[in-house]
């Protein structure tokens, strides 16, 4: 039979299993099959040896931010997702936002699709941020988008006055979730507390970056992170709390696990190699480590978000993508005008999307600190369960053919410190700058075409081959009929 594509010797690490010297064919973008000698009986149009190399299903991030109106100066779907193949990452899910004036939903998602359609290399989905959840929004639209638009997830703030839901509003829209299988995803920050401390210490002249981490403490992530948790309990609603960088909010989320309730966490690599220090850089430097939640001050809170990704307390690692341009005057610079700081000017987010991958490899698997399964788990199978992609997130017979070819261990990749000029995304910082890495994906793979080839050419895929993916529900949680006392939430 003649087929597109035959990996050769492949060692193939999925969320379970390492399996040596695996044949993986590839037939119309879809794994037709794997094992050993398979080769041999495949006619393939394209072959490839993988001889010692491992190969791991493509990345998901399911955390990114491109082409939103509050980053004008941050990455496009054109230019974040050709990062993102660089970087070994096949599928992302990029948010759909509504503003506060926004009365109905279809034209915002309409909007996402026309800044999306033929400019992405990989594959991708949204997520709608809701931050004026009308009884038409919720009753009407929602149940229409994950009907007809496979939009199977929702993300609230609680924080940030333009964004953010109250309490009740967000039991609301848990209302809705609830009956639609949606996944609800949290900022989770108290926001009363970030005002009142920003407004102190601008009254004291306390306004270079570092202070936005000072603006922000570990307890305001804590309070809102269990605050969430008892609304999600109440609601009986599996949630996914983004972004969390502070131990004492993970023992929540750990704590709740155990009691057996939906709670997911997500958390990010700038949580797991920066500290707050970094925000102290000279010449107005430490704002491009300006995100929320900050950078901690402490290694403990680092060493937790590493001891919650190998204990299961993290679903989910993603980049949370949300670059702003340093040099610019709409970008980190908006809070450095003639002179004067003012760090709550400056545009919360980093850049990672195409580091991502690499950083937990290098950084995690290879320093021994993760096992190349829970590498896996953490950065596209999971993200493939919890957010419904049916055809993504493993190696197996009937998915998709997305996959990442690393260097061999026997012919290795010459260890490289990283430099911005490496990468591929329109950000002209990379907080990662002067990293070393030991492997990078030589080959990454989306539906069977190759579109990075690192030795090469590059980038070699086209930029509107990415398709949008229409979600289902997720298949790691659903409520479970559990509830506080008689009241029903429905
Ligand atoms: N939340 C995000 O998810 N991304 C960037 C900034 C923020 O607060
Ligand atoms: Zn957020
Ligand atoms: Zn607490
Ligand atoms: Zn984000």
């Amino acid at each position: 039979m003649e087929v597109d594509l035959v990996i050769r010797n492949a060692t193939v690490a999925t969320a379970s299993d390492i399996l040596p010297n695996q044949d993986i064919v590839v037939k119309d973008e879809r794994i037709l099959c794997l094992g050993q000698g398979l080769s041999a009986l495949f006619k393939a149009r394209r072959e490839i040896d993988a001889e010692g190399a491992f190969v791991t299903p493509g990345g998901i991030d399911s955390h990114v931010h491109l082409h939103q109106d509050n980053s004008p100066t941050g990455d496009t779907f054109a230019t974040g997702t050709r990062s993102a193949i660089a970087g070994g990452t096949t599928t992302i899910l990029a948010f759909a936002s509504q503003e506060r004036t926004d009365e109905s939903l279809f034209p915002v998602v309409e909007e996402y699709h026309r800044r999306s359609a033929g400019q992405s290399y990989c594959d991708y989905g949204f997520h709608l941020i809701l931050t004026n959840p009308t009884p038409k929004i919720l009753q009407q639209e929602l149940p229409v988008l994950v009907k007809d638009e496979g939009i199977s997830s929702v993300k609230l703030y609680m924080t940030y006055q333009p964004l953010k839901l109250v309490d009740r509003q967000i039991l609301d829209v848990m209302t809705s979730t609830r009956a639609l299988g949606m996944t609800t995803m949290v900022h989770a920050e108290n926001s009363d507390m970030i005002d009142w401390i920003t407004e102190r210490l601008e009254e004291r002249r306390m306004t270079d970056p570092y202070y936005h981490a000072v603006s922000r403490p570990n307890i305001a992530e804590d309070e809102a992170t269990y605050r969430v948790i008892s609304l999600s309990e109440l609601m009986d609603i599996p949630i996914l709390i983004v972004h969390m960088s502070s131990k004492i909010a993970a023992a929540h989320v750990r704590k709740a696990q155990t009691r057996l309730l939906p709670i997911h966490a997500e958390t990010c690599p700038h949580y797991l190699f920066f500290k707050s220090d970094r925000l102290r850089g000279e010449h107005f430097e430490g704002a491009k480590c300006v995100c929320s939640p900050p950078l901690r001050e402490d290694q403990m809170d680092l060493d937790a978000m590493w001891q919650g990704l190998k204990n299961g307390t993290f679903t989910t690692f993603s980049s949370d993508h949300a670059p702003s341009k340093f040099d610019h005057p709409q970008g980190k610079k908006a809070g450095l005008v003639n002179g004067t700081t003012s760090f709550r000017k400056i545009p919360n987010g980093l850049p990672g999307l195409e580091t991502r991958v690499p950083v937990l490899f290098s950084g995690g698997v290879l320093k021994d600190k993760i096992s190349i399964q829970k590498f896996v788990e953490l950065t596209s199978s999971n993200p493939a369960k919890l957010y419904g992609l049916d055809k993504k997130g493993t190696i197996a017979p009937g998915f998709d053919a997305d996959l990442v070819i690393w260097y061999p261990s026997s012919r290795k990749m010459t260890p490289f410190a990283l430099t911005n000029d490496m990468l591929h995304h329109d950000i002209d910082y990379t907080p990662f700058e002067g990293m070393e890495f030991e492997n990078w994906p030589r080959w990454t793979i989306l539906r069977g075409s190759i579109v990075w080839d690192r030795e090469n050419g590059g980038i070699v895929g086209q930029m509107g081959y990415g398709r949008y993916l229409k979600r289902g529900r997720s298949t790691l949680s659903k409520p479970r009929e559990v509830f506080v006392n008689e009241f029903r939430p429905y």
